[in-house]
């Protein structure tokens, strides 16, 4: 006959087993539970290569959006990689001065109507440039024939828009990227926008043209200032905002007729909004800027800080939503879109 003794020390080691099955239970699962999450949660730079998915579903049309999480994880297994296989750093640039618009279409026979994407690959985001223009013939094709490679090597869903100011009225620059972004959204639903001089050429594949989760400034340097920064809330030149950021800010404002202040006006309402502005490393933010004097129809805006005051206070009621315009034609040529516009008159 057993004890007390050994019936209680039965008991109380039965237990004690129980109870450590039941710990080491409790500890594999959550052992199990956290390394689940914690590889999902693996902080990568700000990992691109998911933007597509933190896209509103605007960025999407309804077939996706209501498709089966099996489809998702297929189509999401074929997402082009953030850093393109196809890139090569800083490649000598294109400058051939006999060239011209038709031999350029022979050059990129990929290309239609501006339009271009990858075969291998579901390109992360459907991404617009939108170069404005006028009498800046020359600068147009040194770009487009360097921007095209560039960007087929990025693996990027693009098109590039004109936007051409018609007349001699005085230059308005962000006007005319506001009237970009309402045309090139009736085409096409595009996530990613990228606001481009004429003038920049990209020297590094690795500056992709991808848009970021809060606005993105492409420029940090250029040839003729030593490749520094001109100052620090600069934002002129090439800039990416989403979709969703421009629209966020009104756009650009419409009152910047004649040179400068309007790319320190959309920078005030990025900040009024609460984003803040991203740039690529130094290394590989750079650009050749193509040499130009000032042109006659772009003289200095001297009300610009007068109306850099008043930014904060008016970005609600001047952008996208007061831009009017007379849409004179949109014109596919096989390297671009031609949107040519009458932006009316400055009042000053
Ligand atoms: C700087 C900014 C530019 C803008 C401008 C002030 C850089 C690299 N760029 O450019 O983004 O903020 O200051 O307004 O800092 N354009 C024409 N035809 C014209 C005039 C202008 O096509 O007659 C277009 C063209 O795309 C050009 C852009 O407007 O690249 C900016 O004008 P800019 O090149 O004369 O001015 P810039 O180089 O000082
Ligand atoms: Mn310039």
């Amino acid at each position: 006959m057993m004890g007390l003794g050994s019936t209680i020390g039965n008991f109380f080691s039965r237990k004690g087993l129980l109870l450590s099955i039941a710990v080491c239970l409790i500890a594999i699962g959550w052992v199990s539970f956290y390394l689940r999450d914690s590889t999902y949660f693996i902080p990568t730079y700000k990992a691109l290569d998911n933007f597509s998915r933190y896209l509103p579903l605007d960025g999407r049309s309804e077939d996706e959006t209501t498709s089966s999480v099996e489809q998702i994880v297929q189509e999401e297994s074929n997402v082009c990689p953030a850093l393109s296989p196809y890139l090569k750093g800083a490649i000598p640039l294109s400058f051939d001065p006999s060239l011209n618009l038709e031999e350029l279409h022979k050059k990129y026979p990929n290309v239609d109507n501006g339009r271009y994407h990858p075969d291998s690959c579901r390109a992360q985001q459907r991404v617009a440039i939108l170069i404005p223009h006028r009498n800046r013939e020359k600068h147009l094709l040194y770009l487009l024939d360097n921007l095209h490679p560039f960007l087929q090597r990025q693996q990027l869903d693009y098109g590039i828009y004109v936007i051409h100011q018609a007349g001699d009225e005085k230059f308005n620059r962000a006007k005319l990227l506001n009237v970009g972004y309402i045309e090139a959204l009736k085409e096409e639903k595009w996530d990613c926008f990228i606001l481009h001089d004429v003038d920049l050429v990209p020297e590094n594949d690795f500056n992709t043209y991808l848009c970021d989760t809060e606005p993105k400034h492409l420029v940090v340097g250029r040839n003729i200032t030593g490749y520094k920064l001109r100052y620090k809330g600069y934002f002129g030149g090439v800039t990416a905002m989403t979709t969703n950021q421009f629209a966020k800010v009104n756009g650009y404002s419409n009152n910047y007729w004649g040179w400068g202040g309007e790319d320190d006006d959309l920078r005030i309402r990025v900040t009024y909004n609460k984003m803040m502005v991203v740039r690529p490393p130094q290394e590989i933010a750079r650009y050749t800027m193509l040499f130009h004097t000032r042109d006659s129809g772009n003289t200095e805006n001297r009300r610009r800080l007068e109306l850099l005051k008043e930014a904060s206070k008016v970005w609600k009621t001047d952008g996208l939503n007061s831009c009017t315009y007379q849409l004179l034609s949109v014109e596919h040529k096989p390297l671009y879109l031609n949107i040519t516009v009458d932006i009316g008159k400055a009042p000053y």
